[in-house]
Parts: structure tokens; sequence; C-alpha cells
């Protein structure tokens, strides 16, 4: 499958795609700061190719990768403006305006992969998708962020002591920044980026996330040490802006949201192999992976961030309905 989608990602890259969108009635431009390749912009493409074919050639999506379109807070913006249609991005940026997106953002909410999908896929994922629509977003799907975890320039992370008084980039949100004081560390918010820069220049010692985003953004080469402490499982979003949508028919409505959630799949299937071979890419690059780690004092030291954002009745009970379920 990995093949087929990378052709067509490579068939709408080129120059092929401003010739396609011509015929469409239809384009639906949408943003995503990751390359091509990477299983999130090659699944958005699929959805693509699936609305074209069964819109009979009138709809069409061209994605921008790379932040062509800008970087992914302000993407979000100009998809809530509608100047871009689309966006694919992570929950952690839209935490500060959507307050629904927090919970599910904390540190070590979900036990596994499997957890948040069974969360995102159910009545919770509903609730927060009308958050997303109080902000003139409307989702297509979830997306998987994998496991984000920290890596530096500086030494190996074998403990949460190891991480004191060290820099690290966060996304720009709130609840990260908690989460690094709670570590003992300093946050520094920044998009995406600027984070290769400034390891570089050592403004910060390293950041955080998944295997993918750490091979493919480049941070491996400047930050060889990576700790799989997984602290953060994040759930990502497909959302078209609520200005593009309204232009839509209800029956082209209804195949969009048929061929997002149909792209579900197909991404987490590519999100899997995409782990796996990033892992092995790393290394080979020179990458240190701290594999045997205990997971434990990082989940106790999140406890002042759960009692900041988990003070409400409500907080409380989606926690409760969260953890509950399987
Ligand atoms: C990636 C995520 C991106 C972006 C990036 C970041 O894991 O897929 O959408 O949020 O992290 O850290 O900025």
């Amino acid at each position: 499958m990995t093949r087929t989608l990378l052709v067509c990602g490579t068939i709408l890259a080129g120059g092929a795609s401003a010739a396609a969108a011509a015929d469409c009635e239809v384009t639906l431009r949408s943003a995503d700061t990751h390359p091509n390749g990477y299983p999130t912009v090659e699944a958005v493409r699929w959805m693509g190719e699936q609305v074209k074919e069964k819109s009979q050639g009138r709809i069409c999506v061209e994605v921008f990768p790379a932040s062509e379109l800008g970087e992914e807070k302000d993407a979000i913006e100009q998809t809530q403006f509608g100047v871009i249609d689309m966006v694919r991005a992570s929950f952690g940026p839209f935490n500060n305006l959507v307050p629904e997106t927090q919970i599910v953002s904390l540190p070590y909410i979900f036990r596994s992969a499997e957890h948040m999908h069974h969360v995102m896929d159910g009545p919770i994922g509903e609730q927060i998708a009308q958050g997303f629509a109080q902000h003139d977003l409307v989702v297509l799907g979830y997306y998987d962020g994998g496991a984000r975890s920290f890596y530096n320039s500086k030494h190996p992370i074998k403990s949460v002591d190891d991480l004191k008084g060290m820099k690290f980039r966060v996304m720009q949100s709130d609840v990260f920044v908690d989460m690094m004081s709670a570590l003992g560390a300093n946050a520094t918010p920044m998009p995406y980026g600027e984070v290769y820069s400034s390891i570089q220049t050592g403004v910060i010692d390293g950041a955080e996330n998944n295997q993918p985003s750490y091979d493919t953004s480049g941070h491996a080469e400047v930050a060889k040490f990576y700790t799989l402490d997984e602290h953060l499982i994040m759930p990502e979003v497909l959302a078209v802006s609520k200005i593009s949508w309204d232009k839509l028919s209800p029956e082209d409505q209804a195949l969009l949201k048929e061929v997002g959630a149909a792209s579900v799949p197909v991404m987490r299937e590519l999100w899997n192999a995409k782990v796996a071979e990033s892992e092995a890419a790393v290394e080979e690059g020179g990458a240190e992976i701290v594999r045997d780690i205990d997971k434990q004092p990082f989940i106790d030291a999140m406890a002042p961030v759960y009692e900041k954002y988990v003070s409400t009745p409500e907080a409380k009970e989606l926690v409760e309905k969260i953890r509950a379920t399987e």
C-alpha cells in the first residue's frame, strides 16, 4: 500500500497537480507541516484521490507539504479564516484555542496508541469535534501522532533528574510549558520549522517528538540522544474550514466526511511502518536511542500538570472516562 500512495504523492506533488486542479470544480488546498512521504501527507493525498474519483473529478484536494502554506499555528488560523481549506495538525497547537483538546493532550493520559484510538473514535472524539466546530473547523478524522519522547544534543536522558535545568522546545501550548516545569526543565515554545537551527546554535538543548518527526525534520542530526519515555501520545486532526465547508452541497459534505473517515485507517497503517523505518534510519545516522527507561518517575512528576488541568468536576469525569476506556 505504501508504494501506491507514494506514487500518488509524487504525481500530485509535481507540475501535474496544477493541471489536474484545473479540471476540478472545487479544489481544496490542504496544509501539512510534514514533507512528502510522511504518513499524514500521503493519507490526505489518498483521500484526495478518493474524493476526486467519487465525485467524477469535480472535487480535488491539493496537499501543500513541508509548511509551504506557513507554520502549523498560522496554517490553523488561515484555515479558520477560509484562506486555506484544510489543515492536518497535531492537537498541541490547538490547546489554547480549543480547550476541549487539552485533556487528551495531557502527558501519559493514554496507555497506548490503541487506547488513544478507542477514545478518539468514540463519543469523546465526537464531543471534541464539537469544540473544533465552535472555532469554525469541521473535523474529518483523527490521525495518529505516535508517542512523543525527549531528544537533545547534550547527553542521554535516563531519568527525570537528567532533564533538570535543560531547555527544550515545546509546541505552542501552555500544557507543555507546564509539563516541562513539572519535570524541572525549561520550555521554549516555538514553531517546528525553527527547531533545527535552534538546536544547532545552542538556543535550546533539545525538543520532543515522535520518531518519524525526529527523523524527517533532520533533528536527529543535531540532537543525537533520544529517550523512549513516550510522555505524550498525541491525537492529530484533519479539519476543514467552516467557510469552505459551507460552500459545498450536503451531498459533497457527506462525501468528504466519508473519505476523511476512510483515510484514518490508511494513515494508521502507514504510521506503524514509518515508526520502525525512522527508528532504523536515525540509528543508522548515529543517533543513540535509550529504550530501557523506567517511565513511572516521569508519570509521577506530572501530578502538578493534572492538578492544574483536571480541576473541574467535568474534567475529572472526562479523565475517568478515558481511563475506563479499554
Ligand atoms: C509532529 C506533528 C506536527 C507538529 C510537530 C511539532 O509530531 O505531527 O503536526 O505538531 O510535531 O512538534 O510541531
